[in-house]
């Protein structure tokens, strides 16, 4: 009887292994697709109702974002600047893109709540002439999920919002973000603000697709991170040396 017990569970698994798993693997994929497809598309209700079905089906929530915002934000990005998506399509996909990120990563752990890890503080914030958020947002939720405290102080901040925000907060460290060729130059001009009132009181960090550590150097900031999981580490390497 045990013999014929361990034989067909071992028949199961190996069902398991043979079949369930390859299907399963193909039904996931297809989720992730279907996800990426719906930001494209600019449907924010279906793109929540499957972000959170993909959850329920064990999907991993940063792998989530990686495979399918990002690949999708590309694809919208170039419709754009095609000329094959308008305003009103790239903010339909905006929605969309913002309400991926925010199911899914109010599920990592600790994910949507403010840190007290006592690791040091980051005030985050979006240069002056730019309203992106939504890799500034990616940032400030894996920052805090990591124990470092953050102060999210919005869009569109002058160099002066920056190191106000930065005083009354007594933050460790300022982190900007810029999303377009042109409002990336406000981050030079922040940065040499902040240092020409406060020297290197501040440790400043800046991010944003059309920067590089290359421009990072050239403004003398302390740090540049190409997405939300380097930026941790870089935070993290920044704090160390405090
Ligand atoms: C979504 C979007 C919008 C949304 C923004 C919604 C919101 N609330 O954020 C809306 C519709 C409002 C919008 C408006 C506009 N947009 Co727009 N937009 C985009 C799009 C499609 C995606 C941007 C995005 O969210 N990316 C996803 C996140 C996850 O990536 P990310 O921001 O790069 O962030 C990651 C890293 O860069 C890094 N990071 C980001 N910030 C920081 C900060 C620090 C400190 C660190 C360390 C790291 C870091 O980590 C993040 C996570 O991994 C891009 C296309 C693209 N390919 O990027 C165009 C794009 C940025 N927009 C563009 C333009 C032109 C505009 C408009 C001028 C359009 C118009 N005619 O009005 C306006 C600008 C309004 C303004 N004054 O800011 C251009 C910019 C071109 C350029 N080179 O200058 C792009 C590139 C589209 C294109 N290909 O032409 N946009």
């Amino acid at each position: 009887m045990n013999y014929t017990c361990s034989f067909l569970f071992l028949l199961e698994i190996s069902k398991y292994n043979k079949v369930y798993k390859p299907v399963l693997a193909i039904i996931l994929t297809t989720k992730i697709e279907d996800i990426k497809q719906s930001i494209i598309d600019g449907d924010e209700d279906k793109t929540r109702k499957l972000a959170e079905e993909s959850l329920l089906d064990g999907l991993d929530p940063l792998k989530t974002v990686e495979e399918c915002v990002y690949p999708a934000v590309a694809i919208v990005g170039e419709r754009f600047e095609k000329g094959e998506y308008f305003l009103t399509e790239l903010m339909l996909s905006a929605e969309a893109m913002k309400a991926a990120v925010e199911v899914l990563l109010k599920n990592i752990k600790g994910g949507g709540k403010v840190s007290t890890g006592g690791k040091g503080k980051v005030l985050l914030g979006t240069v002056k002439g730019d309203v992106h958020e939504i890799g500034k947002n990616l940032v400030s939720t894996l920052l805090m999920v990591n124990g470092i405290d953050v102060v999210d102080a919005g869009k569109d901040l002058s160099p002066s919002d920056f190191l106000r925000k930065a005083d009354e907060e007594k933050v460790n460290v300022i982190g900007m973000s810029a999303l377009m060729t042109n409002t990336m130059l406000h981050q030079r001009e922040a940065t040499a603000y902040i240092r020409e009132n406060r020297g290197r009181t501040y440790k400043i960090i800046v991010g944003g697709a059309p920067t590089t550590q290359k421009w990072a150097d050239e403004i003398q900031a302390d740090g540049w991170a190409p997405d939300a999981p380097s930026a941790v580490l870089m935070v993290n390497n920044l704090l160390a040396k405090e």
